[in-house]
C-alpha cells in the first residue's frame, strides 16, 4: 500500500452504534421497534407528517448529542494519509464530517437537512418551534427530511459519484452494514469485478460478496488498529 492507493470506505450503521446511535436491523435495531412503513416511506409522510418528523426530532436530538467513536476517527485520519481516500455512507448522521472527513458521498441524505416539497429545495433543517414538529418552506409548503426512503431514488449525483469511486479503487473497505439495502449493498461487488481487495469489518456475518477479508470485529476497536498498521509502514 502507497500514499497512492484508492480507498473507500463504504459504512453503515454499524459505525456509529459506538457513539450510541442504534442500528437498524438485528435486536436492538430501530426496525424492531418502528415499522417501516409508519416511518420511513412517502407514503407514511403523505399520511401523517407529524407522526414521521416526531421520529426525526427524537432521532436528531439523539444524534446531537453523539459524537465521533474511535472508527470514525480512525476514518478522518486515513483521508489525511491517502489523498485518494473516500467515503461513502448510508448514514444520516454526519459524525463523518464531525471527526472531520471532507470527501464524504452520502448516499441516504442528512437528518440535519430539509426539503421543501413543492419546491424541491434542500436548506439546513429548522429547529422545532413550539409543539408542530412539521418545519415549513418560506412559500409555505411543508419541508420534509432529507433523506432516502424505502422505494425512493437516491440522489443521482451521490449514486453516480459512488459508482465511479467503487469501479476504479484498489481497496474497499465495507464497515458496520448489514449489506441489505440495495443501491449501496451493491457497491462492493462493482469493486470486487473491477479488482479491488474488499475488507469487511463487521461482529456479524453479512451476505456481502466478493469479500477478501473478514474482519469480526467492531469497528471502534478495528479500524485504529488497521490505522496503527498502516501508519507503522509509512506509506509514500
Ligand atoms: C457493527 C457494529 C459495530 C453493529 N461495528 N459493525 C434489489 C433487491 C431487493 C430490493 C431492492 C433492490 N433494489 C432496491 C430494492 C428496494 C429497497 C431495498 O433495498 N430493500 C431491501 C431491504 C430488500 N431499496 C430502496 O428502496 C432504495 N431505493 C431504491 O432502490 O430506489 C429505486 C428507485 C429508482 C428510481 C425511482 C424510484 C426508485 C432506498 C433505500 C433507502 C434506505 N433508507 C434507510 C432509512 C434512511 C433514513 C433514516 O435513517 O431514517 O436507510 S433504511 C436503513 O437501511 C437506512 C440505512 O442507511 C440502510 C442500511 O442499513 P445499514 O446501515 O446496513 O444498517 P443495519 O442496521 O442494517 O446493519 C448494521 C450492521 O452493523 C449490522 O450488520 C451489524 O452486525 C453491524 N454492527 N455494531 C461494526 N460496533
Amino acid at each position: 500500500m502507497n500514499k497512492d492507493t484508492r480507498i473507500i470506505a463504504l459504512t453503515g450503521a454499524g459505525v456509529s452504534a459506538e457513539s450510541g446511535i442504534p442500528t437498524f436491523r438485528g435486536k436492538e435495531g430501530l426496525w424492531n421497534r418502528y415499522r417501516v412503513q409508519d416511518l420511513a416511506t412517502p407514503e407514511a409522510f403523505t399520511r401523517a407528517p407529524d407522526t414521521v418528523w416526531e421520529w426525526y426530532r427524537y432521532r436528531q436530538e439523539l444524534i446531537g448529542k453523539a459524537k465521533p467513536n474511535p472508527a470514525h476517527l480512525a476514518l478522518a485520519k486515513m483521508e489525511e494519509i491517502f489523498p485518494e481516500f473516500y467515503l461513502i455512507t448510508q448514514n444520516i448522521d454526519g459524525l463523518h464530517q464531525k471527526a472531520g472527513n471532507k470527501r464524504v458521498v452520502e448516499l441516504h441524505g442528512n437528518i440535519w437537512e430539509a426539503r421543501c416539497i413543492a419546491e424541491g429545495k434542500i436548506i439546513e433543517c429548522p429547529p422545532r418551534t413550539g409543539n408542530d414538529p412539521v418545519p415549513y418552506c418560506t412559500c409555505g409548503s411543508m419541508l420534509r427530511p432529507n433523506v432516502v426512503w424505502f422505494g425512493e431514488a437516491l440522489p443521482v449525483e451521490a449514486l453516480e459519484r459512488a459508482y465511479q469511486l467503487v469501479q476504479d479503487c484498489e481497496i474497499c473497505f465495507v464497515i458496520g452494514t448489514s449489506s441489505l439495502v440495495y443501491p449501496a449493498a451493491g457497491l462492493p461487488m462493482v469493486a470486487f469485478e473491477a479488482g479491488a481487495d474488499i475488507i469487511e469489518v463487521n461482529p456479524a456475518p453479512s451476505p456481502a460478496l466478493g469479500i477478501s477479508i473478514h474482519i469480526r470485529e467492531k469497528a471502534g476497536i478495528a479500524m485504529p488498529v488497521i490505522l496503527d498498521e498502516i501508519s507503522r509502514t509509512k506509506p509514500v
